[in-house]
C-alpha cells in the first residue's frame, strides 16, 4: 500500500517546496498530514487539487505515519524525529541535528546512495551547498579521484527562508524607490550588495556554513580528510546557490573527459556553450531539477595542471533541499 505521509514544517519555504515536488514528482503516497506550529496550525494549503488543513506538531502527530519529511530546524528535528522513528515511520531530515552522526546517514542519492541501506529510522538531508555541489563532483570524483577542493558560492536568499526573500524583494523595491530600509532578517543592506554568509565564525576562523560544506561534502563523497577551502557569499538572487569550484586530481583530467564523463551524469545539465557565451545562471536553474554545470576549464592556478575549474548553479530550494528529500524518500519505496 501506498505510504502515509507527514511533513513537519509545511509552511516554510522549504515545507512549501516539499509540497510540490511530492505532487509533481507523483510520489505514490494514501494520506499527506501537514504539521507546523500552533501559529500555523488551522491554515489551509491546496495540493493536488484538494485542501488540506495544517495540523499542529505534536508527539502523536506520527502514529500513523510511514514516511515523514522534517524541515523546522534542528531543536524540532532532535525532538520530535525519534517520536516519529519510534511510530514506525523513516524520518528524512533537513535540518542540521543528525548529519553528522554515524548511525544516521547523509545522502545525495546521485552520490552516495548505498549509505542509506545502514539507517535506522532516520536519514538525513545535506546542507544545500553540499547537496549541489556532490551532484557535479560526485561523478568527477569516482572516475578520477579527487585530491583538494576549493569553493567559492554566491547563495540565494532562500537558504536563509522565505523571510529572506520577502526581505529581498522589499529591500529592492526601497532602494529603486529611494527610500530608507532597515534589514530585519539579514544582519546587511541586501538589494545591490553582497556579504560573508552570516552564520557565526566559528574557531578556525571559518563560518558554520563553511565548516558545514567542508564536514558534509567529505562526509558524503566518503573522504574524511579531503582538503576542502571554502568562502560562502550572500548574493542577492532569490532561489539558486552559484558555487564556482577548483578541483584537484590525483592525475591530468581534460575539460573534454570532465566535459563528457558531465554529460552523462545524472542529476546534471551541462551549460557549457564557449562560443554563446552561456553558463549555468540562476535565471536557468531556478525551478530546475538539474545542477547545472559549466566554465569547464582547466585550473592554471594549479601548475601541476592536474586541477580543473567548473561553475555550478542549482536550485536551492530543490536539489538543495524538497527535490534530494523526496529523491532519498523514494529510494525507499517498493520497486
Ligand atoms: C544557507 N545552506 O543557505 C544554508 C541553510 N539553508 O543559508
Amino acid at each position: 500500500a501506498n505510504p502515509n505521509v507527514a511533513i513537519v514544517g509545511s509552511t516554510g519555504a522549504v515545507g512549501v517546496e516539499l509540497l510540490n515536488t511530492l505532487a509533481a514528482r507523483g510520489f505514490p503516497l494514501a494520506n499527506l498530514k501537514l504539521l507546523a506550529s500552533a501559529r500555523s496550525a488551522g491554515k489551509e494549503v491546496s495540493f493536488n487539487g484538494g485542501t488540506l488543513i495544517v495540523e499542529e506538531l505534536s508527539e502523536n502527530s506520527f502514529d500513523d505515519v510511514h514516511v515523514a519529511f522534517f524541515s523546522a530546524g534542528a531543536t524540532l528535528s532532535r525532538k520530535f524525529a525519534p517520536i516519529a522513528v519510534a511510530a514506525g515511520a523513516l524520518v528524512v531530515d533537513n535540518s542540521s541535528a543528525f548529519r553528522m552522526d554515524p548511525d544516521v546517514p547523509l545522502v545525495v542519492p546521485e552520490a552516495n546512495a548505498a549509505a542509506m541501506s545502514g539507517h535506522a529510522g532516520v536519514v538525513a538531508n545535506p546542507n544545500c551547498v553540499a547537496a549541489i555541489a556532490t551532484v557535479a563532483l560526485a561523478p568527477l570524483h569516482k572516475a578520477f579521484n579527487i585530491q583538494r577542493l576549493n569553493l567559492a558560492t554566491y547563495q540565494a536568499a532562500s537558504g536563509a527562508g522565505a523571510a529572506a526573500m520577502e526581505e529581498l524583494r522589499q529591500g529592492t523595491q526601497a532602494y529603486l524607490n529611494g527610500d530608507d530600509f532597515q534589514p530585519e532578517v539579514l544582519p546587511h543592506p541586501y538589494a545591490f550588495n553582497f556579504f560573508s554568509h552570516n552564520a557565526d565564525i566559528e574557531d578556525n576562523g571559518y563560518n558554520g556554513e563553511e565548516n558545514k560544506v567542508i564536514a558534509e561534502v567529505r562526509r558524503i563523497m566518503e573522504r574524511p580528510a579531503l582538503p576542502i577551502g571554502v568562502t560562502c557569499i550572500r548574493v542577492p538572487i532569490l532561489r539558486a546557490h552559484g558555487m564556482a569550484i577548483s578541483i584537484e586530481f590525483d592525475q591530468p583530467v581534460s575539460p573534454e573527459q570532465a566535459r563528457a564523463l558531465l554529460q552523462d551524469a545524472p542529476g546534471v545539465k551541462l551549460v557549457d556553450d564557449r562560443e554563446a557565451n552561456y553558463f549555468p545562471m540562476p535565471v536557468d536553474a531556478s525551478g530546475q531539477e538539474d545542477v547545472l554545470v559549466g566554465r569547464i576549464r582547466e585550473d592554471l592556478g594549479d601548475p601541476s595542471g592536474r586541477s580543473l575549474s567548473i561553475f555550478v548553479v542549482g536550485d536551492q530550494l530543490l536539489k538543495g533541499a524538497a527535490l534530494n528529500a523526496v529523491q532519498i524518500a523514494e529510494q525507499f519505496l517498493p520497486a
